[in-house]
């Protein structure tokens, strides 16, 4: 058991599916987000700071043997929006991680729009090429590398998490290859903090899907068995929409519509 889990974007979908469902893994969850938060409960604290502000992130990580690193920019914005969440707030967590009297083991939740461009033909593993789809998939391949830096250079073990859709459906064809369950993304977290070299792995966020483009073999060692295939949905998928054509990048590209997303600027300061 940790002894304090901090879950950091504690609001959002993944983060507060986290603060429900992760308190057994921890004596205290320490939950962080820039937005309120509520009330804690029992075995709860709350930290209300942004990211980008690293002196409040070297409190915030201070002490804690457990990260689950959950917030952050979700989807293509501009690239400040984007730097100040997933680069700057990545390189301040790091840093506090590498200054806090404790060494924790943290979750980092990667993208699958870190290899969004691959064709949906390819199968991929934790090796194959990284080929980011946006400004946003960049940023993730930062956070992986970042992690893979602190790794080798001070020991912080890191799982870097490529989810796929986390949801609690998939929400159209494309979806059929890349979801994942919350029961299986929770079995996840669990598996990485019960393993005891843990490393510094990439893992692909996915269920046990039928049409899975994304092989796991490298971190069969985690003892993950995904339970759920999104498959049980595509009768009420193909019912409720029309699948896209051959040619539409929902049906080219892994990473979907993001590889047809153009560069948001950011507005000139006048
Ligand atoms: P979300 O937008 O619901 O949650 C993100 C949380 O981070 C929000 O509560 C937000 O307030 C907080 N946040 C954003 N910028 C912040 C900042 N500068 N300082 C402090 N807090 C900040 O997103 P969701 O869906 O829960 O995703 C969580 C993470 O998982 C994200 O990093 C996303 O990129 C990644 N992910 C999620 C997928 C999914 O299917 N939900 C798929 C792939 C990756
Ligand atoms: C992501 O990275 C996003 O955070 C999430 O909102 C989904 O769009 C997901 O990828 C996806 O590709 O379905």
């Amino acid at each position: 058991m940790l002894d304090k889990l901090l879950i950091t974007g504690a609001n959002g979908n993944l983060g507060s599916l986290c603060r429900r469902r992760l308190g057994h893994l921890a004596k205290l969850l320490r939950l962080s987000d820039r937005s309120d938060l509520g009330e804690a409960a029992a075995n709860e604290e709350i930290v209300r700071c942004d990211l980008g502000d690293k002196a409040a992130i070297e409190k915030l990580v201070e002490g804690c043997d457990g990260i689950v690193h959950m917030g952050g920019q979700p989807i293509e914005a501009t690239w400040n929006v984007v730097r100040d969440a997933n680069i700057d707030g990545m390189v301040n967590l790091y840093e506090a991680a590498r200054k806090s009297s404790v060494t924790p083991r943290i979750i980092f939740a990667s993208s699958n729009h870190a290899i969004g461009f691959h064709s949906q033909t390819t199968r991929l593993d934790a090796g194959s090429p990284v080929r980011p789809d946006g400004l946003y998939g960049v940023s993730k391949v930062f956070g992986e590398a970042l992690a893979r830096m602190y790794y080798d250079k001070f020991g912080i073990e890191t799982a870097s998490i490529r989810i796929g859709s986390c949801l609690p459906e998939p929400k159209d064809h494309r979806m059929l290859s890349t979801w994942m369950s919350e029961d299986d993304f929770i079995l996840l977290i669990e598996r990485i903090f019960m393993t005891s070299n843990l490393g510094c792995p990439i893992v692909y966020g996915v269920s046990d899907n039928s049409s899975c483009w994304w092989d796991n073999r490298d971190t069969a060692y985690l003892g993950w068995r995904p339970k759920d295939d999104a498959e049980m949905f595509r009768a009420k998928l193909d019912a409720e929409q029309a699948r896209p054509s051959a040619d539409d990048p929902r049906a080219v590209f892994q990473g979907g519509l993001f590889c047809a997303d153009t560069i948001h600027e950011d507005e000139e300061a006048t």
